[in-house]
């Protein structure tokens, strides 16, 4: 780990008692884990906090353009270790603590994850925040400061069963609250003319109230603030009503306002018609953009520069308000024409499409748009009505059958629209924005996703990291590219071997964790097998188990043929009400309990699911990882980011020909990458075909003996028709083509198993993954945003 000379241990060791006695209160003496977690956070606090305020002054002072990059969800999980690694403290922040008797790693553990977001799209957000500060660029995240983040899973016999987060319910260093900070966010009412100006007056309102969270980028050159909104009640407390004696309707109006930001949405991918939803996407953008507008006027006198200086990025439909919102600001509050006000929005406007998925495609009825947001709603008309001036194609409206699509809303509303990978980005082209593509040939780009080399190689494995820093320096670090120069490495014995161990001890780390968590003790030699990510039916987590299930029983029928012993490790959450996913999950878990126990099998295949599945989970399991599963039905993963963590930590792909896949397998090497399984269009053409599941098992005897354990109780022996509604979708609609695909998956397990059983082999295909995968940095995205979306510079 490279680090920060001007500071040293005993700099660190001050800091830290220092907080300690006047931020908390405690002496070392008495002082518990959380007391010396909050010590240490504020010593990294304030170093962070001289690099925030630098930025801002210098954003000031250059007159720069800002980026602000609204989202319902920054999945950021932990903060400390990031601060400290991008500060290079934390060498020295282990010594200091090592020295006052305390564990720096558990210090470290010690802090509650944000979990403000679902998967992928808010785990991206957060990677987005981190480059943007690494490349020095002003800006902004927007969101919602959740009172729960995502739902705590565990299990029970097999079963998920949620429980709220809590993750305020400890302390943290990381938010400054701003009171003076507050928006008041309107909703309902009606809407009155004066001369030419339309009036909205909303029949009830809620503040919002800022909490920033800086973001230090690499070597703290740079800090850049996440601004979450929470609710409060315009009109706080009724004391006539308390005073009457009820309690309970005087604290009415607080407790209605907070609802609105006291849950993360537990969906993922699937969007749920929800008045509450609305009113959190209306909330967080409406706040955002009037603080967005207000910073603007502190710097520029004429309205019309908007959109050289502000790039405001719509992170899916989820603040799609955004577009009416702009336009009234403009229109009815400053008064520009309503053409002009369309204009400088779209101007300002850009779009990211995070999903094809139909049911994940927001749209809301019409009649609860106009009791939440009438006068938005008549500007959705008007920007409808003079986009078909623009271009009259017949049926092409935002409004379909009572409801507002806010996908054509979006896209309608933004000067750039963009696919998040190059085969999502062809996909788009080709069928929802079609024909608005067709109009608007220009507007749609590509960004592929990419990820932060600094929490996802040099913090979650600093094996990994300190081995490629020895081989050729730490430039890597911001400049990932850079890894290509560790090709020639794969030639040298000694560095894979080096590449091994490293990979050797972080599964020896992995292991003690299962023990600890499950009671399941796995072998670090067996080859670590891992799909993580959110359990649906299109990920294809039942595929997996499938072809678990069914080596299980070719192992117990050839006992002494060449197995690879394997360990499947799955984590991942179900959208509570998802049942499906929720029944693939007790399956899972269900066939895990059979089958280690099985004093045959166990020494070559184990299973296991570890529990409520977070950011800090995927920082112990990534490192570890020797297979990446990535085993989508083509077409329905838009890009995967995951993927990308797992190829750069050294653990190849098992996957199809979906989202970033493919362009991960045209960097790494198609042969360094087990590809299998049908294309996009050929999972198109397949579902054409009659019985497609039924032919699929008739010519695979393999998949049908898996089918059949599972459809006869093998797994669920005192309930043997649990999972008969599965075995009869797979057998029948099998909509996500498990049992089409399956044959070829077997081929490309046997494949990836019998090269792990070749080390030579294996290793140069690991590091070789490694050296490859520099283009997928999220450093690399935000400049292709910079150059192609937001015409914005880096000021460092
Ligand atoms: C997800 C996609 C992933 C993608 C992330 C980030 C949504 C709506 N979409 O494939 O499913 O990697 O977005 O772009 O969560």
């Amino acid at each position: 780990m490279p680090r920060d000379h001007t500071q040293t241990p005993a700099d660190m060791r001050d800091a830290i008692l220092h907080h300690l006695t006047y931020a908390i209160g405690k002496d070392a003496e008495n002082a518990k884990i959380q007391d010396w977690r909050m010590a240490l956070s504020f010593a990294v606090r304030d170093r962070i906090v001289d690099a925030w305020f630098a930025s801002t002054r210098a954003s000031y002072a250059a007159g720069a353009k800002r980026v602000y990059y609204l989202s319902m969800e920054f999945l950021i999980g932990r903060l400390l270790e990031d601060g400290l690694v991008n500060l290079r403290l934390l060498d020295q922040a282990q010594e200091a603590l090592t020295g006052l008797g305390q564990d720096p790693g558990a210090i470290i553990a010690n802090e509650p994850d944000a979990a403000l977001g679902n998967g992928g799209l808010g785990r991206l957000a957060a990677c987005f925040l981190e480059s943007l500060s690494t490349l020095g660029v002003p800006a902004y995240g927007y969101g919602i400061r959740y009172e729960h983040g995502l739902f705590a899973q565990s299990f029970q016999d097999g079963r998920q069963v949620e429980r709220p987060e809590t993750w305020l319910e400890q302390p943290h260093a990381w938010e400054f609250e701003r009171p003076e900070t507050r928006y008041r966010i309107g909703f309902g009412g009606g809407i009155g003319h004066a001369g030419n100006t339309t009036i909205w007056t909303p029949s009830e309102g809620v503040f919002a109230q800022a909490y920033d969270t800086p973001i230090v980028g690499w070597q703290g050159r740079w800090a850049n603030t996440l601004r979450l909104w929470s609710a409060r009640a315009a009109d706080p407390f009724d004391l006539d009503r308390f005073n009457a004696g009820d309690y309970e309707a005087a604290a009415e109006p607080e407790a209605m306002a907070r609802t609105i930001s006291r849950v993360l949405y537990p969906d993922d991918t699937t969007e749920r018609g929800k008045e509450l939803r609305l009113k959190q996407e209306y909330f967080f953008t409406a706040a955002s953009l009037a603080d967005i507008l207000r910073r603007f006027d502190s710097e520029h006198s004429d309205i019309r520069l908007l959109p050289k200086k502000v790039a405001i990025q719509l992170n899916d439909t989820h603040p799609a308000i955004a577009g009416p919102e702009l336009v009234r600001l403009l229109h009815d509050e400053r008064g520009l024409p309503f053409d002009e006000a369309m204009d400088l929005a779209r101007h300002t406007l850009s779009y990211t499409n995070h999903t094809l998925l139909p049911e994940a495609l927001e749209s809301w009825p019409e009649d609860l748009f106009s009791r939440l947001l009438p006068r938005h709603l008549e500007l959705i008309d008007q920007i409808d009505h003079a986009h078909y001036e623009a271009y009259p194609v017949r049926g092409l409206t935002v409004h379909d059958h009572g409801q507002v699509k806010m996908g054509d809303l979006s896209f309608i509303m933004a000067h750039k629209v963009n696919g998040v990978s190059a085969l999502h980005t062809g996909l788009m082209k080709q069928t929802v924005f079609k024909r608005l593509h067709e109009l608007h040939p220009e507007r749609i780009v590509n960004q592929t996703n990419g990820v932060t080399p600094r929490r996802w190689l040099l913090s979650c494995n600093p094996r990994l990291a300190g081995l490629i820093t020895d081989t050729m320096g730490d430039g890597w670090v911001d400049d990932l590219e850079t890894l290509r120069q560790l090709e020639p490495m794969v030639e040298d014995q000694g560095f894979l071997d080096a590449f091994a161990a490293a990979k050797a001890a972080n599964k020896g780390d992995l292991a003690a964790y299962i023990a600890s968590q499950t009671g399941i003790t796995v072998d670090p030699q067996a080859m670590f097998d891992v799909q993580i990510k959110r359990i649906h039916e299109y990920k294809r987590q039942h595929l997996n188990i499938l072809e678990a299930i069914a080596r299980w029983q070719a192992i117990k029928a050839q006992p002494n043929a060449d197995w690879t012993p394997t360990v499947r490790i799955f984590a991942g959450k179900a959208a509570p009400g998802y049942a499906f996913a929720k029944d693939i999950i007790r399956l899972i878990n269900d066939a895990a309990a059979v089958i280690n126990s099985d004093p045959d099998t166990r020494h070559l295949m184990q299973i296991v699911f570890l529990a409520n599945y977070n950011v800090s989970l995927a920082e112990k399991l990534i490192p570890a990882a020797d297979l990446s599963e990535q085993i989508s039905t083509a077409g329905k993963e838009a890009s995967g980011t995951g993927n990308m963590k797992f190829a750069l930590n050294g653990a190849p792909t098992i996957g199809t020909l979906d989202g970033a896949n493919v362009e991960i397998r045209e960097h790494v090497g198609a042969e360094n990458f087990f590809l299998f399984g049908m294309t996009a269009d050929e999972v198109v053409k397949r579902r054409e075909v009659a019985d497609h599941a039924a032919k699929a098992i008739a010519a695979d005897p393999r998949l049908a003996a898996a089918l059949k354990a599972i459809g006869g109780g093998v797994f669920s022996p005192d309930e043997p028709g649990r999972y008969a509604h599965i075995v009869d979708n797979l057998q029948g609609p099998d909509y996500f083509l498990v049992c089409s695909d399956f044959s070829d998956y077997w081929r490309a397990q046997g494949e990836a198993a019998a090269v792990y059983r070749d080390p030579s082999r294996w290793w140069r295909m690991a590091a070789l993954n490694t050296a490859r995968s520099g283009w997928f940095s999220s450093d690399r995205t935000i400049r292709g945003y910079m150059a192609d979306v937001w015409d914005a510079e880096s000021l460092i």
